[in-house]
């Protein structure tokens, strides 16, 4: 028998036990091990009934999705599929208990299904998670689910992707018993309960399918909001098709019908995408030169500074995660208000449902208002959110250094500012990092954490650990002019500004932009934040711009005439009293008179263009943010866009993007740009390398991930050492 799966008999039980760490997926050599039990089960008479268990942390958490380049090449290494195993469990002549604890997750659920019962652990959690990979169940899940859960609940679960607890898999039939304590022995006793009954195949099973006149609405209503919740998105509309087919075909003909539509999503870009972002957003989390065994400082108490709109977002991220928190503003009707906005936030996160009244008034004792110093002696952490000005931080820094435990990480929630220049108002700048959180805060799942030249080793663990437990995903980038995040995301909003003004409208700019898949367009956003953020930024900048280049002057205009966006009821767009959003003719009339001023001659501008300006402007940045070591990999910055910018994760990131469309044509597009709007389009050389070598950012970077204290030590020194100092020097 296969090593990862094990066969032994209790009384005249057989035990069949999956091990194959750490989540005991099915990767070759696992059905193959499973199909010799069966065979066993069959062969022995002493065998009264099978119970199928996972061995370690979980049941069963799918398919190996390593092996996915292999399926989609036509070279899968294991030697059956995955469908025929199951069919051969169900036809088992003995009955077959699946014991389910920790996750039963795509495959693995389906392989639960194909058992004849299924009994769970309390905690354990089953799902059909496909969708997000781009995929659809594979192997007869979205017809067995319909059989045991009913339509709407297969469907929902196929569409959406969201695993489901015990009890409610108990509630709707897929599982048929939950076990407390010992889940072995409940199962094989289960096992002793059933054995000798007639077996029920969940194939013949019928009563909950319903006829295909009922099941119509619910079908016509989840491709509306999948289309809409899931825009862009092809595995969900197949999702709906096959657990359609569910309800029209046999079962076998409905498998069929599953399998081709699962092997056109998996050969889709977007699978290959999502899954490039699945393996992404934990490779995030290797950082080599700081190794796994890094010790880490406990964070068991923190203390957040500024209570502002980000202060306060931060301070229910920690209370969420049960971490006790101090919230300190500087006078007491500052605190007041920010206390009442977490108050107002947490209110509607009960309307919505997503917590409970307990939850939030739980939440609510862990976060104690401040108006001193006094108490931040005992806490772990200090993250400072007040106003984005130098000199503020640094004072508060200089106040935080003598106040706190010598071993406690100050963190700045800056989203520009030089982390190096903080860290010297303090005694103790390895202790200093930055924490970019995303508005709002308590939402939005990124945290750019930022090394400053001298963040020690233990200070990087800590908070990318950190993150991890606050519900965020933690992606380390170096120390430069808005980091990664916003340093890329300034080009892509200067060539939107200049879009329009070279003609787009302003509608037509934003649609092509929603309709490639960004949760908003670049001009809402700005409208949203605030365009005056971003004027004030160039105003401060402005003497570090090269004379002569381009400027995009529309939005600064606007902002002149008071159009700060939203918050004043204008900017790129109207807003009414409930914010909703009209086009205004009046900003077009202002833009196309200001381009004429400025002798900008104005012409039709397609979609196509419009995507390809905004988005390889950030793919040109990115490039150059990868080349001068201030993000480790591609996939970083493809991980930061999806999580914090709206980029479609079906699009993989901007990276991964680029490298989807091929190089050369992207190099060849911004040369192209260069020549009509001048050097702001110079192509990165990293690019430059890259498309002439016919390579991609993936495989240039893959493996990569140290930045470095100083940006020339970075990894990228390969880039320097490889491309720089042989084709340039
Ligand atoms: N295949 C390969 N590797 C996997 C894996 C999988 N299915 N799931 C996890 N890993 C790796 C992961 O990359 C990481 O590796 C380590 O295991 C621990 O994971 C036939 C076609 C199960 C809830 O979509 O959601 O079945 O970084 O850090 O937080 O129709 O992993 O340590 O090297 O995430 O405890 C459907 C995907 C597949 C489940 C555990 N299944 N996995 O979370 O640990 S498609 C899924 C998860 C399919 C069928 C179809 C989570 C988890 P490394 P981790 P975790």
């Amino acid at each position: 028998m296969s090593e990862l799966v094990e066969f032994t008999k209790a009384g005249g039980i057989a035990v069949v036990t999956i091990n194959n760490p750490p989540v005991n997926a099915l990767s070759p050599g696992v059905p193959e091990g499973i199909a010799e039990a069966i065979e066993q089960i069959n062969d022995d008479a002493t065998v009264k009934a099978a119970v199928l268990i996972g061995a370690g942390r979980t049941f069963v958490s799918g398919a190996d999705i390593k092996e996915f380049d292999k399926i989609r090449s036509g070279e899968a290494s294991g030697t059956m599929s995955f469908p025929d195993l199951l069919t051969q469990i169900e036809n088992c002549k003995k009955p077959v208990v699946m014991a389910i604890h920790g996750n039963a997750l795509g495959g693995g659920l389906e392989l639960a299904m194909a058992g004849h019962y299924r009994v769970a652990a309390t905690n354990a959690q089953v799902g059909q998670p496909e969708v997000k990979l781009g995929i659809i169940p594979g192997a007869h899940g979205t017809q067995r689910l319909p059989r045991l859960a009913g339509v709407a609940k297969a469907l929902a679960m196929c569409v959406e992707g969201k695993p489901i607890l015990a009890l409610e898999a108990l509630k709707f039939g897929i599982v048929d018993r939950l076990i407390e304590g010992d889940l072995l022995s409940g199962a094989i006793s289960f096992a002793r309960e059933i054995a000798g009954r007639p077996i029920p195949k969940t194939r013949d099973r019928t009563e909950k399918l319903g006829t295909p006149e009922e099941s119509a609405t619910i079908f016509a209503a989840a491709l509306e909001t999948a289309r809409k919740k899931q825009r862009g998105m092809l595995a969900p509309l197949a999702a709906i098709d096959a657990v359609e087919a569910a309800t029209k075909l046999p079962f076998d003909e409905g498998c069929q019908l599953e399998r081709k539509l699962f092997m056109e999503c998996l050969l889709s870009d977007q699978s290959k995408a999502l899954i490039h972002v699945f393996f992404g957003e934990r490779e995030v989390a290797k950082i080599p030169d700081v190794p796994k065994d890094t010790p880490t400082i406990a964070v068991n108490r923190a203390a957040v500074v500024g209570a502002g709109t980000m202060g306060g977002g931060i301070a229910m991220v920690f209370a969420n995660a049960g971490i006790p928190v101090l919230l300190k503003e500087a006078d007491q009707a500052a605190l007041d208000r920010g206390m009442a906005n977490i108050q107002k936030n947490y209110a509607v996160s009960v309307a919505r449902g997503r917590f409970t009244q307990q939850f939030v008034d739980e939440r609510l004792k862990l976060i104690q208002p401040a108006i001193s110093y006094d108490g931040f002696a005992n806490v772990d952490m200090v993250i400072e959110a007040v106003f984005e000005g130098m000199a503020l931080k640094k004072q508060i820094f200089s106040e935080l250094d003598p106040v706190c435990k010598p071993d406690a990480i100050l963190a700045s929630n800056t989203s520009t500012l030089n982390i190096d220049e903080i860290a010297a108002a303090t005694s103790r700048p390895e202790f200093v990092i930055g924490t970019h959180f995303f508005s709002p805060a308590n939402v939005m799942r990124l945290l750019e954490i930022v090394r400053g030249k001298q963040t020690s080793k233990q200070v990087i663990a800590t908070s990318m650990q950190l993150s991890k437990k606050l519900g965020k995903i933690g992606v380390l980038v170096g120390n430069c002019r808005g980091f990664v995040g916003n340093r890329m995301f300034h080009p892509y909003v200067r060539e939107s500004v200049f879009l329009v003004e070279e003609g787009a409208s302003v509608e037509a700019v934003d649609n092509a932009l929603y309709d490639f898949g960004m949760a908003m367009g670049p001009l809402a956003v700005g409208d949203l934040a605030g365009l005056d953020v971003g004027w004030r930024i160039r105003k401060e900048y402005r003497h570090l711009e090269k004379p002569g280049i381009r400027q995009a002057f529309a939005g600064d205009r606007l902002c002149e005439m008071g159009r700060f966006g939203q918050k004043t009821g204008a900017g790129w767009y109207k807003y009414d009293e409930q914010r909703r959003t009209t086009p205004d003719p009046e900003v077009e009339q202002l833009v196309r008179r200001w381009s004429a001023e400025e002798k900008i001659s104005q012409r039709n501008i397609s979609a196509d263009e419009i995507v390809d300006r905004c988005v390889y402007a950030l793919v040109n940045e990115g490039a150059r943010i990868l080349e001068e070591g201030f993000a480790s990999r591609a996939v970083d910055i493809d991980i930061i866009y999806i999580n914090g910018y709206g980029f479609p994760a079906y699009r993989g990131g901007p990276m991964w993007y680029a490298d989807t469309v091929g190089l050369k044509r992207v190099y060849d597009r911004i040369r192209q740009f260069q020549e009509q709007h001048g050097e702001i389009w110079e192509p990165a050389p990293l690019l430059k390398y890259l498309a002439e070598e016919g390579k991609t950012f993936a495989e240039f970077t893959r493996g990569q991930g140290a930045i470095a204290e100083q940006p020339e030590n970075s990894a990228n020194s390969l880039f320097r050492a490889r491309v720089l100092g042989r084709k340039y020097l």
